[in-house]
């Protein structure tokens, strides 16, 4: 039974800090939960960085992990259970909702089994990666396994995620699918001539890519599909994000000779503005379970061009919102680009039905009442 008046549900929100896709929606949900009157919790290894700024209703609770000279590791896992206790105890939760299986779905487990006294009720989101990479790792996969078994609920951010995860696993328990969502009000096209000019200062076309430059995103794919482009093409590929492979898209760039027209953003909070002038998104990933980027992409009315992989197909309408081809196939790619690039009505066209398709599917509202509803059912 929940706390307090029926309907206000006290939720802690375990994710991690850094910029990612996990982080990033765990935040979110945290944000407009909150504005609807519940009492939420973030549990976490840092400030996350959409939560500077004071909100009601928010509390954020950053994990202490102790150091010591026996120590060899510091012992994050068992500080973030510890928190997680703490809180669970401290602040009544009904639920304890934990966001990327590794470590948080183990730590929920241990948080719960340290609180016998409060019955609070586990939910565990499967991102991606905490699957399709860490469930095969056989150092981590028998503490995934343990805490979805022992979760209340399990949800994932998209069909083809849950299905590897049954595969994986080899379970039929129920796993929900709650698809990620984007703030239509605000990603949404928003012209800016001044910015526009500044990084197309010819005329050139405007071509996105943004990530955590992790090789999954196959980023050196982004700029050979864009030096393809550029054979036949004024434009520019704006690669906004930073990670391990920054170095080599940078040599690849020099390589095959447009260097001068790959810009390298570096990480930036807030991509709306570049969404919104993109004249193509590119999302060439190895695997996504999602690609939140593409779907603010679409919100920004951004045609897509991206990989069939994983959940990708699930949120990109091939041939009605963008394009998909083969991974690895930059010479499709760079076929698909240069006819939107070609086209502005088809490319008018896709971005409109990005938008819409987002606002059917993955629009926040949508998306957050069905995780409250969630909450409510493990009553
Ligand atoms: O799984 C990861 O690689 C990390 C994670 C993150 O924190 O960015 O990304 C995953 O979660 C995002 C949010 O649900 C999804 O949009 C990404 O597609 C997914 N990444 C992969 O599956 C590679």
């Amino acid at each position: 039974m929940f706390s307090g008046s029926e309907d206000i549900v006290r939720i802690g929100i375990a994710c991690y800090a850094s910029v990612g896709g996990s982080g990033v929606l765990a935040t979110e949900l945290g944000r407009k939960l909150a504005r609807r009157g519940h009492e939420v919790h973030i549990i976490s290894d840092g400030m996350p960085f959409r939560l500077s700024a004071f909100q009601e209703n928010i509390v954020v609770h950053v994990v202490d992990v102790p150091s010591y000279d026996v120590f060899r590791y510091p012992p994050f896992d068992v500080a973030l259970a510890c928190k997680m206790a703490d809180v669970i105890q401290n602040h009544a939760l009904d639920v304890l909702h934990v966001h990327y299986a590794v470590p948080f779905a183990a730590c929920a487990f241990l948080a719960r089994a340290m609180s016998p006294r409060r019955p609070v009720r586990t939910v565990v989101t499967l991102h991606g990666t905490d699957i399709s990479i860490h469930a095969y790792d056989l150092s981590l996969t028998a503490a995934i396994r343990l805490g979805i078994e022992k979760s209340d609920a399990v949800t994932a951010v998209s069909h083809s995620l849950a299905e590897e995860t049954r595969r994986a696993f080899d379970i039929d328990r129920p796993i929900e699918v709650i698809y990620n969502f984007v703030d239509l009000d605000h990603y949404k096209r928003r012209e800016d001539a001044v910015l526009r000019r500044h990084l197309a200062p010819n005329g050139e076309s405007l071509l996105l890519h943004v990530s955590n430059f992790r090789p999954i995103k196959r980023v050196t794919d982004a700029v050979k599909v864009f030096a393809g482009v550029r054979r036949t093409h004024r434009a520019r590929l704006l690669m906004v994000g930073d990670g391990p492979e920054l170095a080599r898209a940078r040599t690849d760039a020099q390589a095959l000779g447009v260097e001068e027209d790959v810009l390298f953003l570096g990480k930036v909070d807030d991509v709306s503005a570049l969404y919104s002038i993109a004249d193509v998104f590119l999302l060439p990933s190895e695997t996504e379970s999602f690609g939140l980027a593409a779907a603010e992409a679409m919100a920004c009315e951004a045609p897509v061009v991206a990989t069939a992989a994983g959940g990708l197909a699930e949120v990109v309408a091939d041939g009605e919102t963008g394009f998909l081809a083969e991974v690895g196939d930059v010479e499709a790619m760079s076929a698909y680009v240069r006819r939107l690039l070609d086209d502005p009505d088809l490319r008018a066209r896709m971005g409109r039905a990005g938008r819409a398709r987002v606002a059917r599917l993955f629009s926040a509202e949508a998306r957050v009442s069905q995780y409250e509803s969630l909450y409510k059912q493990l009553q």
